[in-house]
């Protein structure tokens, strides 16, 4: 059998990486596409130690005809888009930027596939963010009515929507994961997460003086990234295309989040060092999520391995790490 052939998207961000040490481990070929850049940060593949086993290929997700050139190029057997403007924040002020590149991107990526390589199999990006107001239950699910709160979730509809279309329409298989926040030690500086176990790691060190914070109340439903890559991959390995959604099931607010950290660095009191500062909450807020995963559960056999504890824990203790290298380089170097 000639070897599986995957093209990934948003190599260079959390999930790239560990979804391409994933199918490296599963003797998939994998390729990266990353943009246009003088200087490409591979830092987060260098963390996971795949640097140098991916191909990379350059695309950028605003330009159609780059996109359209690499499948023909390629013909991968997958494709797992996750290149995305991916912070909500910074969607209220860049709104058409983040449409270009979530929605028409997503769109060039399908027509790539329709026109040059229909049985390539797409897997597409979505997000709990398209549920934003929805919380009807208590919990989000596959039946749940988009009400999305930011340029990025309304993005994400349109992904959505147009990846189901073409499934329908042109018998693709293009599907759908509605993965909930996932975290990991190489999580973006600017998500809540990873800016509160950069912040504590920075304080622990005498490095920062406080933590600078928007709102403490949201519940978000935390899962380690690590687990849900292997989500992904299972959905284009079904018989049939279907869209699912993954998350723990869990929920915990922002405050829970901070004052965990706190306790894992061994820093007493926390409200000493977080201060609530309005320039970090957004124009309209997501304020509860929470994933009811039972499809994934049950058709693919899908669970999240990883605790709410453990990612903080997890977290906490590579940031402490980074600092702790950086400090003793700079104590060996003078
Ligand atoms: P991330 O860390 O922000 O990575 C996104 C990647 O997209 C980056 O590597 C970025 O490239 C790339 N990108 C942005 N604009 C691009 C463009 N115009 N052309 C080509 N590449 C571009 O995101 P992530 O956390 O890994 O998430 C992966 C995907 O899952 C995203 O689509 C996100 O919206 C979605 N999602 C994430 C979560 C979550 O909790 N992490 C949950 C649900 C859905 P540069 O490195 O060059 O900037
Ligand atoms: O915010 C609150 C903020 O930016 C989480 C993306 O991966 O997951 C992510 O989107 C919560 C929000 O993630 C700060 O208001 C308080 O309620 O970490 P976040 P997000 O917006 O949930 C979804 C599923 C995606 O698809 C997205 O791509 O934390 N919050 N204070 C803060 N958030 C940030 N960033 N910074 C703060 O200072």
């Amino acid at each position: 059998m000639s070897k599986r052939v995957a093209l990934v998207t948003g190599i260079l961000g959390q999930d790239g990486p560990y979804l391409a040490k994933l199918l490296l481990e599963k003797g998939y070929r994998v390729y990266g596409m990353i943009r246009r850049y003088s200087n490409p940060n591979f830092s987060n593949l260098d963390y996971l130690g795949i640097t140098h086993e991916v191909e990379y290929v350059e695309g950028d997700m605003t330009d159609e005809a780059s996109l359209l050139n690499l499948v023909r190029v390629i013909r991968p057997t997958e494709i797992y888009n996750l290149a995305a403007q991916s912070f909500v924040g910074a969607s209220f002020e860049q709104a058409k930027l983040t449409t270009e590149v979530n929605a028409l991107g997503t769109l060039h990526f399908l027509n790539a596939v329709k026109y040059f390589s229909p049985t390539t199999k797409f897997y597409q990006a979505s997000t709990s963010e398209m549920f934003g107001l929805q919380n009807k239950d208590g919990f989000q699910d596959e039946t749940t009515p988009f009400h999305p709160r930011s340029p990025y979730g309304v993005s994400k509809v349109y992904a959505y929507w147009i990846t189901v279309n073409f499934r329908e329409a042109y018998g693709l298989f293009a599907v759908n994961g509605i993965l909930f926040n996932h975290e990991s030690p190489i999580r973006g500086l600017q998500f809540v997460t990873r800016k509160i176990t950069d912040g504590v790691a920075r304080i622990k060190f005498g490095l920062a003086k406080e933590l600078r914070l928007g709102n403490l109340d949201a519940y978000r439903d935390w899962g380690f990234a690590g687990d849900y890559v292997e989500a992904m991959y299972l959905m284009l390995q079904q018989s049939q295309p279907d869209d699912y959604v993954v998350g723990t099931g869990e929920s915990h607010n922002v405050r829970e989040f901070v004052e965990l950290a706190f306790k894992f660095a061994g820093i007493g009191d926390w409200k000493k060092y977080v201060v609530v500062d309005p320039q970090y909450k957004r124009p309209a807020e997501v304020p509860n999520l929470r994933a009811k995963a039972d499809k994934a559960r049950k058709i693919l056999g899908w669970r999240p391995k990883v605790t709410f504890e453990e990612i903080v824990k997890m977290m906490v203790e590579a940031d402490i790490n980074r600092y702790q290298d950086k400090i003793t380089t700079n104590q060996s170097s003078q």
